[in-house]
C-alpha cells in the first residue's frame, strides 16, 4: 500500500454530492430529475469552483501582502483543454467525486468529458504556456499569466471527403472557470497623432492623443498548483467599446447600423485567434490584438507597482516579465513609453529599468515565422511608438558603431529596421535590445539561434545574454490525468505520488526493471489505454484497429518541416510492400496502425494537401482484404489537448521526424516518453536531449544532422540530387491514380521533385525506411521493448515543466517561491 495523499477539501462526498445538488437546483434552476450529463457536470464543476476560490483568494492577498517579487508570463496563446479533471486532481478531491457523483447516477469520466477545451492556443508554444502556469502554481511562484479572451479559440476541424473543413469554435456560452472582473478595466489607444507640449514647468513634453480608444475589460481564470493550496491567476482581456465611444450620435440620429458597426470594430479586436502556427502574415488586426493585450498587461502591473510607493529604480526588484516569442514585443516599447512621457523619467534611466525588467524566449528558427512589421502600419497605428523604436535603435547603432567601428554592413544587418519596400521593423531584434536575457527552447535550438540568426547580437552583447532553458511538460496532466493506470502503477512502486513533484523521483523505478509482475502489469496498462482509443477511434471514424497491432502515432501541427508527408510516403511503401508479398511472407509482418492528426492553418494549402493524402491513403488501404489488420491508417479529426490525454498513452512509438534544425523543441516527443512510449524522430530540438537522458539504445533516430542541411540544400538548388527510389516508387503509385485523383497531389510531388525539396524529404527517406524496419524488429521482442519502455520511463525526470520554471527562476526572473498559507 502507498501513502494516500492529502485529504480533500470537501468532507466527504456527501458534502460534495450536496454542493452539486445545490448548483444545480438553484444556480442552473434545474431539478435533479432530469439532470443530464451537462448539467452535471456544470454542477460539479461549480461545486468545485466553489473550493478553489478560497485557495485563490488567499493566495492572492498572500502575494500581495508578502510583496515579493512576481513574474507575469505574456503570451498570445495559452492552450489550457479542460479544467474540471485538472482541478479535481491538483485539489485531490477526485476519488470524493467520483464516489459523490457515481451515487447520483452518474460517471465521472462522462462528466468529465462534457467540457469544452479551452483551445485559446495553435501548438506547442500555447501549451506551453499552460504547462508553465501548472508548474508555477506547484511550485509555488507568484506567477501570472496575461493574454487575450477570444470569443473563438482554435477552429474546430471537420474532415469531409477527406478534406479539412474550418468550423468556428464558440466555447463562452457555459465557461464557469473564467470570472468576470468589470472593475478592472483599461482604456487602450490606437491611431491619434504625436505632439509637443511644455509641462506647468515650462518643460517640453510629448503628448499622444486624439486616437480611438477601446476598453479592455479582465477575465480571470484560477490556476490550481497541485498538493498546494496556491492558486495563481490568468487574466485575460476581452475588447469593447470604451464609455462614450460608443456613438450615441449616430444611435440617436437613426443610424443604429454605423453605431453597431463601431461597437463590433471593438470587440473584433478579442474575438478570433489566428490559427497560425509558425506562420507570420502581419495583418494589421494582429497587431492591435498585440498593442492591445500588452498595453492593458502594462497598465495592470505597473498600477500594482505603484500601489507599493516605491521607486522607479525598484521595479525590476518586483516584476519580471517573460515574453513568450515575439508576440508582445511593444512591451518593451509600451513601458518605456510609460516611463519616459506620463512618468518624465529620463531616457537612459527609464531604459535601463526596461531591460532589467524583460526576457525574451525564442521559440523557431524558421524564417517565415519571424515577425515583420511594416513601418507605415506601425506608423498609423502606433505614431508614438514608432519614434520610441527610431530611438531605440538610434542608441543601439551608436553604440554598435563605436564598438566596431569600420563595419558599415554590420549596422545595417542588426538594425531594427529592414531596409524593404516598404521598410519593416524586426520584431525580434528589438526583443534582443529590449531584454537582458533571450532564451531559445531546446539546447540545440539555443545554440543554433546563436550560430545563425542573432550571430551579431553575440557578438555585440557577448554570449552571457544567450541562454538555452530547455522545454519541460507538467506532469500532473501529461501523466496522472492523462494516464492514471500508470500513475498509479508507479506510485505502487515508488510509495506514493511524490514523484509527480521530483519527477527525477522516477529513477527509482529502476530496480523494479526484473519484476515480472511489474512488466506484466505495465504491459497491460499500455494495451488498455489503447483498447480505449481503438474504441475511440471505431466509434468516431468506423476503422476497426486490432490493439495488439504496433501503434505509430504522428499528431501534432501539420506542417511541411514537421514532414508528415514524410510519413505518409512511408505508409506507402508499407503498402507496397505488402501487397508484393505472398501469404506466407505476410504472416510474419509485424502488423502496424499509422495514426495522424493535426491541423493545418486554413491557408496553408500545402499543409492541406497532406491531410488529403493521408486520409486517400486510408481510404485505399483499410479496405483492402489483401492487408486486413496488417496496416490501418487513420487519421483522428480535430486533434486537441483532451484528445492527446486519450491519444498519447496509447502510442508504441510517435513520430518526431522534423527536418534537422527546424523544430526548435518539440514537448509532445516527452509526453509520449512519459507515458512508456518510444521514440522514431531525427536528430532535433528536444529529440537529442531525450536521447542523451533514455540513451540511444532507447530511441530509433534517423536522417542527416542539422550540420549537413546547409549543403545538402545547396545541391538540390543545383539539381545534383538523384530522388530515392522507392521515393521515386510511392510518388509513381500516386500518380498512377491509386489514391484518388492525382492532380490533387501534384504540388506535394512537384515540391520534391521540380522544386528543390526544401525539408529534404528525399535525403532522409530511405534512413527512415530501414530504421522502421528496425522498429518491427524490436516490437517483436515483446520482452526487450518492455525493457526499453520502463528505462526511459524512469529517466524522464529532467523534463518536467517544474525543473525547466526553476531554471527560468534562477537564471532570468530572480523570483523565489512563496510559502503558501494554508
Ligand atoms: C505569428 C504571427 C501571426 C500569427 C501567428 C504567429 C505564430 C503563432 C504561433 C507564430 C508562431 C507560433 O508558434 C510557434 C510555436 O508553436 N513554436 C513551437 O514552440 C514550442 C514550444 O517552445 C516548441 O516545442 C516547438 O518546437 C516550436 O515549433
Amino acid at each position: 500500500a502507498w501513502r494516500k495523499l492529502a485529504a480533500c477539501e470537501f468532507q466527504g462526498k456527501e458534502q460534495f454530492q450536496r454542493e452539486v445538488v445545490r448548483h444545480v437546483e438553484t444556480t442552473l434552476a434545474r431539478s435533479m430529475y432530469n439532470c443530464d450529463d451537462a448539467a452535471a457536470y456544470a454542477g460539479t464543476a461549480l461545486a468545485l469552483r466553489d473550493k478553489l476560490v478560497i485557495g485563490w483568494n488567499k493566495t492572492q492577498q498572500n502575494q500581495t501582502l508578502q510583496d515579493q517579487k512576481r513574474v507575469y508570463y505574456l503570451s498570445l496563446e495559452f492552450l489550457m483543454g479542460r479544467a474540471l479533471d485538472n482541478a479535481m486532481l491538483n485539489t485531490q478531491v477526485k476519488d470524493v467525486a467520483r464516489d459523490g457523483i457515481a451515487e447520483l447516477g452518474f460517471r465521472i469520466e462522462d462528466v468529465i468529458n462534457q467540457e469544452h477545451d479551452a483551445a485559446l492556443g495553435n501548438g506547442g508554444l500555447g501549451r506551453l504556456a499552460a504547462c508553465f502556469l501548472d508548474g508555477l502554481a506547484t511550485l509555488n511562484y507568484p506567477g501570472w499569466g496575461y493574454g487575450l479572451r477570444y470569443r473563438y479559440g482554435i477552429f474546430k476541424q471537420e474532415i469531409v471527403d477527406g478534406y479539412q473543413v474550418e468550423v468556428p469554435d464558440y466555447w463562452l456560452d457555459f465557461n464557469p472557470w473564467e470570472f468576470p472582473r468589470p472593475d478592472v478595466a483599461v482604456d487602450v489607444m490606437f491611431y491619434g497623432y504625436v505632439k509637443k507640449d511644455t509641462d506647468s514647468d515650462g518643460k517640453t513634453i510629448i503628448v499622444w492623443e486624439g486616437g480611438e480608444i477601446v476598453q479592455a475589460i479582465a477575465y480571470d481564470v484560477p490556476v490550481p498548483g497541485f498538493d498546494t493550496s496556491t492558486t495563481n491567476n490568468l487574466r485575460l482581456w476581452s475588447s469593447k467599446p470604451a464609455s462614450g465611444e460608443f456613438d450615441f450620435q449616430k444611435f440617436n440620429s437613426g443610424d443604429y447600423e454605423g453605431s453597431i458597426r463601431d461597437q463590433q470594430r471593438a470587440e473584433t479586436i478579442s474575438a478570433v485567434l489566428y490559427p497560425n502556427d509558425n506562420i507570420s502574415a502581419g495583418k494589421e488586426l494582429r497587431l492591435k490584438q498585440q498593442y492591445f493585450w500588452v498595453a492593458a498587461s502594462l497598465h495592470d502591473i505597473v498600477r500594482r507597482f505603484k500601489k507599493t510607493h516605491r521607486p522607479w529604480s525598484q521595479f525590476p526588484d518586483q516584476v519580471a516579465i517573460q515574453l513568450n516569442d515575439t508576440h508582445p514585443t511593444l512591451a518593451i516599447v509600451e513601458l518605456q513609453r510609460i516611463l519616459i512621457d506620463v512618468e518624465h523619467i529620463p531616457w537612459d534611466q527609464a531604459w535601463e529599468i526596461v531591460t532589467a525588467t524583460f526576457g525574451y524566449t525564442n521559440h523557431t528558427v524558421l524564417p517565415e515565422a519571424l515577425e515583420k512589421w511594416s513601418v507605415p502600419l506601425m506608423q498609423h497605428l502606433l505614431p508614438r511608438h514608432l519614434q520610441i523604436i527610431y530611438d531605440i535603435n538610434l542608441f543601439f547603432l551608436q553604440k554598435v558603431e563605436r564598438m566596431f567601428p569600420k563595419d558599415r554592413e554590420m549596422l545595417t544587418r542588426v538594425s531594427i529596421i529592414e531596409e524593404s519596400q516598404p521598410q519593416v521593423l524586426r520584431m525580434a531584434y528589438l526583443a534582443i535590445i529590449g531584454s537582458h536575457k533571450v532564451n531559445g527552447v531546446a539546447e540545440l535550438h539555443s545554440d543554433l539561434i546563436k550560430a545563425t540568426i542573432f550571430k551579431d547580437f553575440v557578438a555585440i552583447y557577448g554570449p552571457d545574454k544567450f541562454a538555452n532553458v530547455t522545454n519541460g511538460i507538467t506532469p500532473r496532466r501529461w501523466l496522472h490525468q492523462a494516464n492514471p493506470k500508470l500513475s498509479d502503477l508507479i506510485a505502487s512502486k515508488l510509495g506514493g505520488y511524490e514523484f509527480l513533484k521530483e519527477l527525477s523521483q522516477l529513477e527509482r523505478l529502476r530496480p523494479f526493471i526484473d519484476d515480472k509482475e511489474f512488466r506484466r502489469e505495465w504491459m497491460e496498462i499500455k494495451l488498455s489505454n489503447k483498447i480505449r482509443l481503438a474504441k475511440y477511434i471505431r466509434d468516431t471514424t468506423g476503422i476497426s484497429v486490432n490493439p495488439h497491432a504496433l501503434f505509430d502515432i504522428q499528431v501534432k501541427r501539420i506542417h511541411e518541416y514537421k514532414r508528415q508527408q514524410m510519413n505518409i510516403f512511408g505508409v506507402i511503401d508499407r503498402y507496397l510492400n505488402l501487397k508484393a508479398m505472398t501469404s506466407e511472407e505476410r504472416k510474419k509482418v509485424v502488423p502496424r496502425a499509422s495514426i495522424f492528426g493535426g491541423k493545418a492553418a486554413p491557408g496553408y494549402w500545402m499543409a492541406k494537401t497532406i491531410i488529403r493524402l493521408i486520409n486517400a491513403v486510408g481510404e485505399v488501404v483499410n479496405k483492402d482484404k489483401d492487408i486486413g489488420d496488417l496496416l490501418k491508417v487513420v487519421f483522428i479529426e480535430d486533434y486537441n489537448v483532451s484528445k492527446a490525454e486519450l491519444i498519447i498513452p496509447a502510442s508504441d512509438i510517435s513520430e518526431h521526424i522534423s527536418t534537422a534544425g527546424t523544430e526548435a523543441s518539440g514537448t509532445s516527443n516527452m509526453k509520449f516518453v512519459l507515458n512508456g512510449g518510444l521514440i522514431i524522430g531525427t536528430c532535433d530540438g528536444a529529440n537529442i536531449e531525450i536521447t542523451r537522458e533514455i540513451g540511444d539504445e532507447n530511441i530509433f533516430l534517423l536522417g542527416n544532422l542539422a550540420e549537413d542541411v546547409e549543403d545538402l540544400r545547396h545541391r538540390h538548388r543545383y539539381g545534383q540530387v538523384e530522388m530515392d527510389p522507392k521515393l521515386r516508387a510511392v510518388c509513381d503509385e500516386i500518380e498512377k491514380g491509386t489514391f484518388g485523383d492525382p492532380s490533387v497531389y501534384e504540388g506535394l510531388i512537384s515540391s520534391l521533385t521540380t522544386g528543390c525539396d526544401y525539408y529534404l524529404v528525399s535525403d532522409d527517406f530511405s534512413s527512415y525506411l530501414t530504421t522502421q524496419d528496425l522498429v518491427d524488429e524490436a516490437y517483436r521482442d515483446k520482452d526487450g521493448w518492455a525493457t526499453k519502455c520502463i528505462n526511459s520511463v524512469a529517466s524522464m525526470g529532467f523534463f518536467s515543466a517544474d525543473r525547466c520554471i526553476n531554471e527560468y527562476a534562477d537564471m532570468i526572473w530572480n523570483v523565489e517561491p512563496l510559502v503558501p498559507v494554508k
